[in-house]
């Protein structure tokens, strides 16, 4: 039997919009093959790329799939969300040693064509994460005050909106260290992001994002939108479905990141 969420782990999550120090999911020798997943993907970027050029591997790659679907990750996540909830989107988000890039200051729900805001991020590491090599920060309860508007993120930034600056103060962000094999838990709306790698390691993190059945997509803003049913029944049937894949590892072309600069 899994570990489950406590009651005081679903209120902290509730009010502050994240969750931290949940014990490791993935033991050492399990960590190895994840890394070995990671090398895979990588050998499969075109020359130009970088991993999180590449999102959505769950949808091509059986292997992405079977970690998509991790019972333990999903025991967490139907903390959040409740019994009824669909996988849709995973992404490699890494930095190099002493890599420049960023993630700008940022709020999920605004990139994503999905009502109502009922969505959880998981980010799993596939090494150990700290403040050195550029750890994801979060702004406690920020997921409370809605919306706030985006602005053309800085050129180091991986994605390509950022929050405005004065919009929220940087000042009471927490750094959410994640040991190898490790999970935190984040709210579609909370205000997160998290700075350059100034460490001699790599930073590498496997995001997966789950919806509760009652959001849905607007196929016209994302037309390529696929759900996948992990936990639970769908009462709802407003999202269109995907088929699991079938080969271990295959690209998932169409679902190519826009941005910026290299
Ligand atoms: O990995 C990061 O620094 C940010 C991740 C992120 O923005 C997300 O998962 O929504």
């Amino acid at each position: 039997m899994g570990n489950r969420l406590t009651d005081e782990q679903k209120r902290f999550y509730e009010s502050e919009g994240y969750l931290s120090g949940l014990p490791v999911v993935f033991d050492e020798a399990e960590v190895k093959e994840l890394q070995a997943v990671y090398e895979t993907v990588v050998s499969m970027l075109h020359e130009d790329e970088i991993p999180s050029d590449i999102m959505q591997w769950h949808r091509t790659s059986k292997r992405l799939y079977d970690l998509c679907t991790h019972p333990q990750i999903l025991d967490y996540v139907e903390g959040i969300l409740g019994p009824d909830f669909f996988l849709w989107g995973s992404e490699f988000i890494t930095k190099s040693p002493h890599s420049d890039r960023t993630v700008g200051w940022h709020q999920d729900a605004y990139y994503w064509a999905l009502a109502p805001h009922n969505s959880v991020t998981v980010w799993l590491a596939f090494v150990d994460v700290d403040p050195e090599n550029g750890a994801m920060q979060v702004i406690p309860g920020s997921h409370k005050a809605g919306l706030i508007k985006h602005q053309i993120s800085d050129e180091q930034s991986i994605l390509s909106f950022e929050l405005e600056q004065g919009s929220f103060s940087a000042a009471d962000a927490v750094t959410l260290s994640i040991p190898a094999g490790g999970m935190t838990l984040h709210d579609d709306a909370i205000v997160h992001g998290s700075q350059a790698n100034r460490s001699d390691r790599w930073r590498i993190g496997f995001v997966i994002r789950y919806s509760s059945t009652e959001v849905k997509s607007d196929m016209e803003r994302n037309p390529n939108f696929l759900s996948y049913m992990v936990r639970g029944t769908d009462r709802y049937g407003h999202n269109p479905q995907g088929a699991i894949p079938t080969e271990p590892f295959a690209r998932p072309d169409y679902s190519k990141r826009i941005r910026k600069t290299k």
